[in-house]
């Protein structure tokens, strides 16, 4: 039998949520859209001149790629264009967007952040990225414009979250709060279909995936966890794998069973990784995957955002390898 589509599967779920009016189905729709879009650049990466940087500097410092820069606009536009949403954040833009301001019409409930292109320093080597959308009912009065406050939620308030991954084929993963869904592109079709139900991590994890060039900045509690993770006991030595981009590594943990860290640095004192854009969404696939996503002390969905591009340490994967983590921070740091 054939397997379901995207949007079959969209709408076939559609009744897990109470009094749903097809809102979010849209929206969702409108992402599958927009994967496909950015895919299709992405596989020309090198064939137009969409590689290398563009000689700005982004939101966090950080040199901007031309890719992600077009990534981030043809995602606001498909979003846009559909009027689906009425705010976007990404981290790509200094603040956000309030699509509810520019047409007094806008009558939708949600908003949407986006990080449209994670992993750029892959990009020009060929190596997976991906992109990462996190959605949120507003909780200022609809028609109104959006504020801040509509993006500053605590992650367990997520409706759904997902993230596209443009590796060896390209895949849409997500989650409404009901598991997690996998589904792979067939490139000749231009159709996502359902490949990867209901995924889980399995029960033991072997792969730790950090920057361990960093080593002599990490805290004392992941010095530790990595001395741990390489010892010959038990079901250890561990394996280490770090693509160095967020979505393939924590894909890849998904399917094989593992952890990503990215602690604290001297670089990145309050670690690297954006809570909103990154560590919220993965945190909510993580736990609907029976996984566990925390900071070292804290639960990443429980903590209350202060700013848009807020970074946080980030531990995420095996539920076992995220409490043993959580135990070696307690203790040593
Ligand atoms: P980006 O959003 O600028 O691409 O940065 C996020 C990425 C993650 O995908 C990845 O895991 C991490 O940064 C890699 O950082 P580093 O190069 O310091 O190891
Ligand atoms: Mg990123």
């Amino acid at each position: 039998m054939q397997p379901k589509t995207l949007g079959e599967f969209v709408i076939e779920k559609q009744h897990e949520f109470p009094y749903s009016t097809g809102e979010l189905s849209s929206l969702l729709n409108a992402i599958r859209l927009a994967a496909k879009i950015v895919n299709h650049y992405v596989n020309k990466a090198g064939l137009v001149d969409i590689l290398g940087a563009t000689g700005e500097i982004n939101a966090h410092a950080e040199e901007q790629q031309k890719l992600d820069m077009l990534a981030n606009k043809l995602f606001i536009d498909a979003l846009i264009n559909r009027e689906i949403v009425c705010g976007i954040a990404s981290e790509e833009e200094e603040s956000f967007i309030s699509i509810a301001g520019h047409n007094k019409d806008n009558t939708n409930k949600y908003v949407i952040l986006i990080d449209p292109l994670d992993g750029s320093s892959n990009i020009d080597v060929n190596v997976s990225v991906g992109s990462i959308f996190s959605i949120y009912r507003r909780i200022s009065p609809v028609g109104t414009p959006v504020t801040e406050a509509d993006f500053l939620q605590p992650g367990h308030k997520q409706v759904a979250a997902g993230y596209v991954i443009y590796g060896t084929s390209t895949m849409l993963v997500y989650t409404t709060g009901h598991g997690v869904n996998g589904f792979t592109l067939n490139p000749a079709l231009g159709v996502f279909y359902l490949s990867h139900p209901n995924m889980k991590f399995p029960e033991k994890g072997k792969i730790y995936s950090i920057n361990e060039g960093n080593y002599v900045h990490f805290p004392m509690g992941i010095k530790k966890y990595i001395k741990y993770c390489q010892e010959e006991t038990g079901d250890r030595p561990c394996t280490s794998r770090y693509i160095g981009s967020l979505v393939s590594d924590f894909h890849r943990n998904m399917i094989k069973g593992g952890v990503y860290l990215y602690p604290p640095t001297s670089k990145h004192p309050n670690g690297k990784l954006r809570l909103l854009y990154e560590c919220n969404p993965m945190a909510f696939l993580a736990e609907q995957a029976g996984g566990k996503a925390s900071d070292g002390n804290r639960r990443i969905l429980d903590i209350e955002p202060s700013e848009l591009h807020q970074r946080v340490p980030f531990y995420v994967g095996n539920k076992e390898m995220i409490d043993k983590i959580e135990e070696f921070i307690s203790i040593y740091d």
